[in-house]
């Protein structure tokens, strides 16, 4: 008799009973009845019950078995058997076990703090939740890559070492290059500004770095981020595509992760409304009105921390813009609104369920002299920006671009209530785990 077919345990849901396989993967949950032994394995999709019998499995195997410890690695043969109680609706009876590696005892057992949790994150990155968090991630990052490409734009690399601040000094990673300063990149927006003027429209999906005082349940000391920018694009033309872009990442990842959402226990009903792509605009000031009608001690000028966004959130059920807000809450590259003076043309996207900002946006100050003066004004050294002040002296064009936090998003359309569980190796209190 032949050997089975190597199957991973999402092919292995569309077998027919009889067919022969072959599973690979590590002992999830173990159960030993004695005549019976029951293994759940589990691989990078999902799990499956592997059913070893003194019947038909065969002696060495069944001694192996029993010794199996959790988070052992197996290689399974065996039968498919389709039975609605197992989980998958197959189970497998196992012919021959193949015992790779006999783990030892696993730390995590459920039930651990998060400090122990965090310090063996390298171990806990196996669980079911954060694994599906994993898939999650693949499918949102597949679905950001097939947007862009339908939309027209080029995929760029900017680099992660720069020169200067993009979003100001305060949370700049300095790094010892060569014995001059060097920075990481808080934003790759720059650089693509710079690009548009060989591609026109230009995205990358790279890491940020943020060296933030504010410790809270959303901020990350580093982070992924996805950028477009695009020449001749206003700010109204980056809101529309800001808002196809989240509608397409919803609705593929309501296609492609069912399960994954299941097991993360979120309500998908929530992420309904957000298929489309028509998402409410509000002005900075009405933004302020709102909060003031809902008692939150605001005044116009102010900015908009977590604690006011998630007031502003509970007022939508699908992700909505505030717009228009005073210049000197934004960055200094941000374009002056010129029927609202004082106003930037600037725009954030908040999600809704108290999660708030995920994206920050803006049409760009494309005049040179008022860039300059920006720059001069805000106390920065114009001789860092040279660069980015010529792209205003040779063929300067209307653009505009935003930046999305990518594991706010996944905090949102997972349902997460810590962005530590977005990412494998978050990057987020004063000391670096694994
Ligand atoms: O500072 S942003 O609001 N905007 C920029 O960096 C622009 N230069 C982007 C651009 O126009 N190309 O950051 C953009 C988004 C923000 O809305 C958050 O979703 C996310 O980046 N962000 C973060 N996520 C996690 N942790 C931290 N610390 C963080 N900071 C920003």
């Amino acid at each position: 008799m032949g050997v089975g077919r190597l199957v991973n345990t999402r092919e292995l849901r569309d077998l027919s009973e009889g067919e022969e396989v072959v599973v690979r993967g590590w002992v999830y949950r173990w159960r030993d009845l004695g005549k019976r032994v029951f293994i759940v394995v589990r691989d990078a999709y999902g799990i499956v019950q592997v059913v070893a019998s003194k019947d038909y499995t065969d002696s060495m195997s069944f001694k192996v078995a029993r010794e199996a410890s959790i988070e052992s690695s197996v290689i399974v043969e065996g039968i498919v058997r389709r039975d609605k109680r197992a989980p998958g609706g197959v189970e497998i009876r196992a012919k021959k076990i193949n015992l790779v590696h006999k783990a030892e005892e696993f730390p995590i057992k459920g039930g651990e703090g998060i400090d122990f949790l965090l310090d063996n994150r390298h171990l806990w990155i196996r669980s079911r939740r954060l694994t599906a968090v994993w898939r999650l991630r693949q499918n949102l990052f597949n679905a950001f890559r097939e947007f862009f490409h339908k939309e027209g734009y080029f995929e760029v690399s900017p680099p992660m070492l720069t020169q200067a601040a993009v979003e100001g000094g305060a949370t700049l990673f300095k790094v010892d290059f060569f014995g001059r300063p060097a920075y990481l990149t808080q934003s790759a927006q720059f650089y693509l500004e710079v690009m548009i003027f060989s591609l026109e429209k230009v995205w990358t999906l790279a890491p940020s770095f943020r060296a933030e005082r504010s410790r809270t349940r959303r901020h990350l000391y580093e982070y992924w981020h996805l950028e477009a920018e695009a020449a001749w694009s206003r700010m109204d033309d980056m809101m529309d595509l800001v808002s196809r872009l989240v509608a397409y990442t919803v609705n593929r990842v309501l296609e492609t992760s069912q399960e994954e959402l299941s097991i993360l226990g979120r309500n998908t009903e929530l992420l309904e409304p957000a298929r489309k792509p028509a998402y409410p605009r509000i002005m900075y000031e009405e933004a302020i009105d709102i909060l003031k009608r809902k008692g939150v001690d605001v005044k116009y000028g102010d900015d908009l921390g977590a604690d006011e966004e998630r007031v502003l959130t509970s007022e939508f059920e699908t992700p909505f813009y505030i717009t228009l807000f005073p210049l000197e809450l934004k960055s200094f590259y941000m374009k002056e609104d010129e029927s609202n003076p004082g106003l930037a043309l600037a725009f954030d996207l908040l999600a809704p369920e108290g999660v708030g900002e995920i994206v920050g946006g803006s049409e760009r100050e494309d005049d040179y002299e008022k860039l300059k003066n920006r720059i001069i004004s805000r106390g920065y050294n114009v001789e860092d920006y040279n660069w980015y002040l010529d792209l205003r002296r040779y063929g300067s064009v209307p653009h505009s671009g935003f930046g999305l936090g990518v594991e706010r998003l996944i905090m949102w359309i997972a349902g997460l209530d810590h962005i530590r569980d977005t990412i494998p190796f978050p990057r987020f209190r004063d000391r670096i785990y694994p």
